[in-house]
């Protein structure tokens, strides 16, 4: 292959921080985005590329639309461009499938990629522990809940949302705690009792991770995010690699 596959995951458009506001972060996120267009065989996003996000039937949170206008630029030059839903923004629907013809994916999803296996997904609710939060994520999961928010008026249910959003941390250590500790490699372990995997890549631990799995060949990537690593992921001919962007 001569064209490369990118990841990336946790942009979190919507959150201004001390350091960076969103839109200062868009603008870095469309640079690259811009970078890679023309190498780019396929783009997989993998969750929490919004900080809140409330899809109504008619009516979409205000904003972004450079970012948008980005993601539509791959999709229109035939390049696949695949949206994972996050804790962030898992009440996404079908507008960026309408409107962008993303391939919206709600669960992990296993692909073959150049004869390698991969497990992709935010990585959310996956391994042990974190009861909590799997509980509140089947309660927004449901469509009668989902259904009854839509109730609400956006200039309530927007902001409501986004509130929400600001008291679900993603934050565990911010330093690897080991592989016996850290839930999503505890998860890649599993899965490879089962069967074989060359590489898991998620996202959702705000950290870079670039961790070879007891079989001694698999690999368990984390993209980091957009808030602190400006980082992505790129496969290639040469393999896999973490990269870090700089304008
Ligand atoms: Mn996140």
């Amino acid at each position: 292959m001569s064209k490369a596959i990118f990841f990336a995951s946790d942009f979190h458009l919507g959150l201004d921080t001390a350091e960076q506001t969103s839109q200062e972060r868009e603008k870095k996120i469309i640079q690259w985005m811009s970078s890679i267009l023309e190498e780019a065989e396929a783009l997989y996003l993998l969750g929490d590329l919004f900080d809140y996000w409330f899809e109504y039937t008619a009516v979409i949170p205000k904003g972004y639309v450079r970012f948008l206008a980005k993601i539509a630029e791959f999709t229109d030059r035939g390049i696949p461009v695949h949206v994972f839903t996050g804790n962030h923004d898992m009440w996404m629907f079908d507008y960026l499938v309408t409107e962008l013809g993303v391939q919206l994916h709600r669960q992990p999803i296993e692909v073959t990629l150049h004869h390698k296996r991969f497990l992709l997904g935010h990585g959310d609710g996956l391994g042990p522990g974190d009861h909590g939060y799997k509980f509140i994520k089947k309660v927004f999961a449901s469509p009668i809940n989902q259904w009854l928010y839509a109730r609400l008026h956006p200039n309530l249910g927007v902001p409501l949302m986004k509130y929400f959003s600001q008291q679900s941390s993603d934050k565990q250590n911010d330093y690897f705690a080991g592989p016996e500790k850290e839930w999503l490699t505890i998860y890649a372990e599993e899965r490879l009792r089962d069967e074989h995997f060359d590489y898991f890549i998620f996202g959702h631990r705000h950290l870079t991770i670039d961790h070879t799995l007891s079989n001694g060949r698999s690999r368990y990537l984390n993209c980091g995010d957009w808030l602190s690593y400006d980082s992505y992921i790129k496969y290639d001919q040469t393999g896999l690699k973490l990269l870090t962007y700089s304008p």
